[in-house]
């Protein structure tokens, strides 16, 4: 009965021929351009690879399963080639694309209004230093002093360093982070006042930076970088208000509400610059 059925078969294989050989063609084809997704040379800015091509090992793709075809790389190594005797050939640049998207969308600072909730004054990130930076005229929140918040176009999964400097690149007062999605929160805390600062973060999600410069002077909220008596002025005009989100730069005592407290911080304040 076997030798039956293995005849039927060979004499279908065989009528078929022609159908067979096309199809393995193509299956060749198939394979042959599995590993060219790239638009032009092996460059970091256009190699693509096939999750097929790369993860013979099998599962998911992970350093302990990955493998690569003979093809794609110089075996330099003998036998198969593994994680330890991988070679690429030299002008070849594999990169994280976690890191290489990396863009910082915006940048916050952001403090908490009592039960008004907290309230975020977006910082100018194409200023210089010296320059029209956004000036930040409430006050340091006792006990959380400053936050600065960096924005990014991806999920945060590591940062390195962050620092906050001046324009001789002194370190002022101490910086620590933490992370949030795709947010890191820098806490600031003791940063003098009539400040102009850069925060800097280093190695995010690997080797990525970002950095906004900003200034603090209590009581500018007019962003003129001096306390003035327009800064009065514009406080009186909204005391009685309960701070929301286009009048709570004039609560500078982030209570909730504008009221004589703000007042009195401004006048105490008047007279003063940034450097
Ligand atoms: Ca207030």
């Amino acid at each position: 009965m076997h030798q039956v059925a293995n005849l039927k078969l060979s004499r279908a294989l065989w009528r078929n021929a022609p159908a067979v050989a096309w199809a393995v063609l193509a299956l060749a084809f198939a394979c042959l351009h599995a590993t060219d997704t790239r638009a032009a040379g092996q460059s970091s800015d256009n190699f693509r690879m096939l999750r097929d091509a790369i993860n013979a090992g099998g599962g998911a793709i992970s350093s302990a399963n990955f493998r690569a075809t003979t093809t794609l790389g110089e075996a330099s190594a003998a036998m198969a080639m593994s994680s330890s005797g991988f070679r690429l050939q030299s002008g070849f640049f594999a990169q994280s694309g976690a890191t290489a998207a990396l863009t910082l969308l915006s940048a916050y600072s952001r403090k908490l209004h009592g039960a008004a909730g907290p309230f975020e004054l977006e910082l100018n990130l194409t200023a210089a230093l010296a320059g029209a930076v956004t000036v930040e005229p409430r006050t340091m929140q006792v006990g959380n002093g400053h936050t600065v918040v960096f924005r990014f176009d991806t999920p945060i999964t590591s940062v390195a360093t962050v620092r906050a400097t001046n324009a001789q690149s002194m370190e002022l007062g101490t910086a620590q982070f933490s992370i949030a999605g795709n947010d890191v929160i820098v806490t600031l805390n003791g940063v003098p006042d009539s400040q102009r600062i850069t925060v800097s973060l280093s190695g995010i999600n690997g080797s990525g930076t970002a950095s906004a410069s900003m200034a603090f002077l209590v009581g500018d909220v007019d962003q003129s970088r001096a306390v003035t008596s327009a800064d009065i002025a514009a406080i009186k005009a909204r005391t009685g208000q309960t701070t929301n989100n286009s009048n709570f730069r004039y609560d500078l005592n982030t209570s909730g509400n504008i009221g004589a407290a703000d007042v009195a911080a401004v006048k105490s304040r008047v007279g003063r610059n940034l450097p």
